[in-house]
């Protein structure tokens, strides 16, 4: 164990009430900074005859509109951003539902929050000083790489930012820089445990004690196997890119839930159809408003999420409110190698290229890594019974689609009529693997 018990303890103990009255202060802060910097939602607000001095303190939580993600395709790219484009340092980006990307930005003190709630993560895993972080999550637009990296750097870890894959190489660093604690998808993870088997190795002969993985569901079964394989302590991590990236909520040693950085982040959850708020406990749609934040503040975010809050307490000694892991989604998206993919994208590409919306979704799951396929129905224009050539077609949808998507499919074209038509709601997916308990 580190030698640290908490990163900031002033906050992660907070006593409750006075959390309330912190994020009923910055609550009303934050909301005056949006409505006065961002007109798209300004515009929402006085639709819904709300103005700031209307919001006082949590208790006005209610009124507040809810943001979600196809406001963020509305405003793209910069349409919610409420600080001028000089205070943005840095940009992240992650899937819409359509080909458009989503993007947000940071303020370079949006930054030293999001370091804080990551370092706040690795302490809580048992990191300090004198640990060597791996940071195997993807580099880039994508959040997972730079959250950690940023957390581990303010907590003064020494990191190896060696970003996703080329997985003999992220052993041969394990071993010879002797790692203390790996980031990852969890799938990745499993990954790494199996290529160790088989590059001869064992958990001894590696120093890793702690793994940090999040941005994908994943089944305490899942966990076990991951433990034993690398010989660790696997915890999870939970955050979304329109949030924040990795570091919304982290798991302590206790490994029950997901303490959400409530000083940061006001959570919710709410009954997706009709909106209303739940009481703690009953499953809902997890909503979060960012309270701190100023480039991209988001209130009240629909993160289609579906999970459970509590207030128990928790053995850790920290007060903040747990979540469990996503225990599934309220829309179609579905999470492939960590990236996000929604069916509506497929579609886009596949009408660019000339193809119909005949076509169906398998994903799988082999030796711990997914497995994506597509399969589409040729169209009389493109039929061909040469089988380069419809190789050659296979292959330019391939690439079509990995540049929208961002993550490899396999595309099958497959005879006109082929896929069974559905009269109701087209059955489009069919994905074999077990994410939740
Ligand atoms: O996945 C941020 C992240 C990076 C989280 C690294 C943890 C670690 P997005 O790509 O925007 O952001 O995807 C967000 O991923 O709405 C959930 O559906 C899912 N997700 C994230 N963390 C978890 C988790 C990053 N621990 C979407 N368990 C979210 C299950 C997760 N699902």
């Amino acid at each position: 164990m580190g030698r640290l018990k908490y990163y900031q303890p002033e906050y992660e103990c907070m006593d409750y009430e006075q959390l309330k009255e912190l994020q009923g202060k910055r609550l009303a802060e934050t909301f005056r900074h949006v409505y006065e910097n961002v007109e798209y939602y300004r515009k929402r607000c006085e639709e819904a005859g709300v103005t700031p001095d209307d919001i006082k303190g949590l208790e006005d939580l209610d009124k507040i509109p809810f943001t979600c993600k196809d406001d963020l395709r509305a405003t793209y790219p910069y349409g919610l951003f409420a600080v001028p484009k000089e205070k943005v340092v840095r940009i992240h980006a992650s899937s819409g539902t359509t080909g458009k990307q989503i993007v947000v930005g940071y303020t370079k003190e949006d930054l030293d929050i999001w370091d804080d709630c990551a370092a706040r993560q690795l302490v809580a895993v048992g990191a300090d000083e004198n640990d060597i972080v791996q940071v195997a999550y993807g580099y880039g637009l994508f959040t997972g790489g730079f959250g950690l990296h940023g957390g581990a750097t303010k907590l003064g870890c020494q990191v190896i930012p060696i970003s996703s894959g080329n997985t003999q190489r992220q052993i041969t660093f394990m071993k010879d820089l002797r790692s203390t604690v790996l980031a990852c998808t969890p799938s990745y993870a499993a990954y790494l445990g199996e290529a160790l088997h088989d590059m001869g190795l064992t958990p001894d002969d590696i120093c890793l004690k702690a793994g940090i993985f999040g941005a994908e569901p994943w089944t305490e079964e899942m966990r076990r196997d991951i433990e034993k394989s690398l010989g660790i302590k696997a915890y999870d991590i939970y955050g979304l890119t329109e949030v924040l990236g990795p570091g919304v909520s982290y798991e302590c040693a206790e490994q029950k839930g997901m303490h959400v950085n409530e000083d940061h982040f006001i959570v919710e959850t709410i009954d997706p159809e009709t909106g209303k708020r739940l009481p703690e406990g009953s499953k809902g749609e997890l909503v979060f408003t960012a309270i701190t934040k100023r480039a991209f503040p988001l209130m009240r975010f629909r993160t289609k999420d579906i999970g459970v809050l509590t207030r128990e307490k928790c053995a850790c000694g920290r007060t903040f409110v747990r979540m469990t892991k996503p225990m599934g989604r309220t829309d179609d998206m579905l999470i492939i190698r960590g990236v996000n993919v929604f069916p509506s994208q497929i579609e886009g590409v596949l009408l660019q290229n000339g193809y119909q919306a005949n076509y169906q979704i398998i994903v799988g799951r082999e030796n711990n890594t997914d497995t994506f396929e597509i399969k589409v129905e040729m169209v009389p224009e493109k039929f061909s019974d040469v089988v380069s050539e419809i190789e050659k077609e296979e292959k330019k949808l391939q690439n079509a689609l990995l540049n929208i998507l961002q993550v490899k499919a396999k595309v099958t074209l497959v005879a006109p009529k082929t896929i069974a038509r559905s009269e109701g709601k087209a059955k489009r997916v069919i994905d074999t693997r077990k994410l939740h308990d």
